[in-house]
């Protein structure tokens, strides 16, 4: 197959926009996407500080990297989560940022290990809390997400982006589909806000399919950690994506389709938020927004 800009040999072919290219143009193809998304969204712009959550996987180094390399102002936060799963994840994740960082001297990156910081890892909380029984994932998404916004109002970041993709998205969405989780269905979208305090989010990779974001991390010579989260895998979410593959394998851009679509749904007014927005006051112990009285689920988690 041909590159269709310049015939030479093509490295990846897109089937969903009919559309070939050699290394060179898609690395030129692969950021003008995304650049268009961050635009399209309004996610940020030039003279923003953002703060990027990298796991060490493909995704958020080849959004973090992608982003220095427009110019943004982007710094790395790595959450150190303790988790082994018999290979070392945890420890494996830091070293590819680590040598990430070795490649990209500007690049500043913010750590904050969970054992640490609050004296137990995720799987040990887990372990202790009726919240995490059996499978750590409450636990530690409740604890990222706190991390996050932390981190982002002490350092002065108006906006938290991470690497999901549209595969993610996909998934997600397929998953509050399914169960018409109209709440979660009104606030997923590829920016939420920025509300009293806790930073804007935005998902820059969000049209851009998980291969897609492969082939770029790989031909730009990043190297990333292969391997998920051990807690992530036989997840129902990881079950969505291979039903979605199965879709786009027989009817190409469907998972695009479906997402975009439904996207444009929610501008045509669909999915509205509950009339009766919840208020944010700051916790009593940490100072964090929390809808919670009292204590925010954090503190109160620990
Ligand atoms: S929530 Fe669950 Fe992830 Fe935390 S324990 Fe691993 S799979 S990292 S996105
Ligand atoms: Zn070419
Ligand atoms: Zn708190």
């Amino acid at each position: 197959m041909k590159c269709r800009k310049c015939g030479q040999r093509a490295v990846f072919n897109m089937r969903r926009h009919k559309l070939a290219l050699c290394a060179e143009h898609y690395l030129e193809w692969f950021p003008e996407q995304v650049e268009r998304t961050i635009g399209r969204y309004r996610m940020f712009t030039r003279d923003e500080r953002v703060l990027v959550a990298v796991s060490g996987g493909k995704d958020s180094l080849a959004l973090w990297d992608l982003l220095l390399d427009l110019g943004y102002h982007a710094e790395g936060l790595y959450i150190g989560l303790g988790i082994d799963g018999g290979f070392g994840y945890s420890e494996l994740s830091l070293e590819k940022i680590k040598a990430f960082i070795t490649t990209r001297p500007e690049a500043v990156l913010h750590t904050v290990d969970i054992a640490k910081t609050y004296g137990q890892s995720i799987p040990e909380v887990a372990a202790h809390k009726r919240r995490g029984r059996g499978k750590p994932c409450a636990v530690c998404g409740l604890i990222k997400r706190y991390v996050m916004n932390r981190v982002a109002s002490e350092g002065d970041f108006g906006v938290l982006a991470t690497g999901h993709n549209l595969d993610d998205e996909a998934a997600v969405l397929l998953g509050n589909t399914l169960h018409w989780q109209t709440g979660y269905l009104s606030r997923q979208a590829p920016v939420l806000e920025e509300k009293d305090g806790l930073a804007r989010k935005v998902k820059p990779l969000c049209r851009l399919y998980e291969r897609e974001v492969a082939a770029y991390a790989i031909v730009k010579g990043i190297d990333y950690i292969y391997e998920e989260c051990p807690y992530a895998v036989g997840s129902t979410t990881n079950r969505y994506k291979e039903l979605l593959n199965q879709l786009e394998l027989d009817s190409p851009s469907s998972k695009l389709q479906f997402y975009i679509n439904f996207l444009k749904a929610k501008e045509q007014g669909f999915f509205q938020p509950a009339e009766a927005q919840v208020e944010l006051h700051p916790c009593e112990n940490c100072g964090q927004p929390t809808t919670a009285p009292g204590l925010c689920t954090f503190c109160r988690l620990w």
